[in-house]
């Protein structure tokens, strides 16, 4: 996809706007690593386009494929090693810097905010440096483990899985709790490259609106919650991101002079 597809112009009333907001919360999904080089889920480039996320990321799909599930997990890892942060990661970890409340929630799980420094993530989905034995239920974060060509098992004997959230799997609970009670408080809330498709994080836009909060979506695409958004920002994260932040440090910088 390229930048010249799109114009990346803010509103003029946004750009306005957007120093007033005093709590902002953010949820992610998998464009904002896409141009980290990540392929998303559900387009159709990629080794993995022959598979629906669905049938890949399910306890049923390792319990009947585990070594076809590790091996996707084991691509994502090795593609993941060799990945940055992209713009849209940089410039929300420099936002969260600026704002007076800020929260970040992610379904990612490949720990590229943490990267690009931001310091406060809150991750629905796991994070793919995590692995969790099937059997004893005991974590690793061992690299051995981690980067095993074959599913790697555990001294107990147990199959080892990614710490990652499967369909049918409950999130951490004290996590989707944070991201709802933000979701409800926000007064500004931007759902940056997911498809909304995904439960329980898509139902996250529709807190905020109900609670007053004005949304704002960046996607190329659009997607079932472009007509509830105030703003869709059609074009890739980074490039909105940037200047939604630099829009916003300029406003600060105005309002101290
Ligand atoms: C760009 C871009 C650029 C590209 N810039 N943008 C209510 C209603 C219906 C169903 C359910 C419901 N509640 C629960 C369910 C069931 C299910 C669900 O939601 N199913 C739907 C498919 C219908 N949810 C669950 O099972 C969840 N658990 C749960 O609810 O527990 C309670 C429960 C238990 C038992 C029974 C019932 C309830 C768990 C969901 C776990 C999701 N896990 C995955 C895998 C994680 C591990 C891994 O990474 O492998 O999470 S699936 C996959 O999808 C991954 C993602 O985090 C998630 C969301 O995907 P995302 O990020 O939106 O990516 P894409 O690819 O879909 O979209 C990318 C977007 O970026 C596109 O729109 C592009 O246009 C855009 N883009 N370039 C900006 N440069
Ligand atoms: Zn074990």
């Amino acid at each position: 996809m390229s930048s010249e597809k799109f114009s990346h112009a803010l509103p003029r009333e946004l750009t306005q706007d957007i120093v007033k907001y005093r709590h902002i919360c953010v949820l992610t999904g998998a464009g904002i690593s896409a141009e980290s080089g990540l392929a998303t889920f559900r387009g159709k480039d990629g080794l993995w386009a022959k598979f629906r996320p669905e049938e890949l990321a399910s306890l049923d799909a390792f319990m009947r494929n585990s070594e076809l599930v590790w091996e996707w997990y084991q691509h994502r890892r090795q593609v993941l090693r060799a990945s940055k942060a992209s713009a849209g990661h940089l410039a929300l970890a420099v936002w969260e810097q600026l704002a007076s409340e800020f929260t970040l929630v992610t379904q990612n799980v490949d720990g590229l905010h943490q990267l690009a420094g931001s310091r406060n993530v809150i991750e629905l989905h796991g994070n793919l440096q995590v692995n969790r034995c099937l059997n004893c239920g005991s974590e690793s974060t061992d690299v051995e483990i981690t980067f095993s060509e074959r599913v790697p098992h555990c001294h107990c004997g147990g199959k080892f899985r990614p710490g990652v959230v499967w369909f049918g799997e409950m999130l951490p609970e004290a996590n989707l709790e944070r991201a709802m009670t933000a979701a409800e408080n926000c007064d500004l809330f931007l759902s940056v490259g997911t498809s909304s498709q995904v439960y329980p994080a898509a139902a996250l836009p529709a807190i905020a609106l109900d609670h007053g909060a004005i949304l704002i979506e960046i996607n190329p695409e659009v997607t079932s919650l472009t007509p509830l958004a105030h703003y869709h920002l059609q074009g890739e994260a980074g490039a909105y991101l940037r200047l939604l932040v630099s829009a916003y440090e300029s406003k600060i910088a105005h309002d101290h002079s």
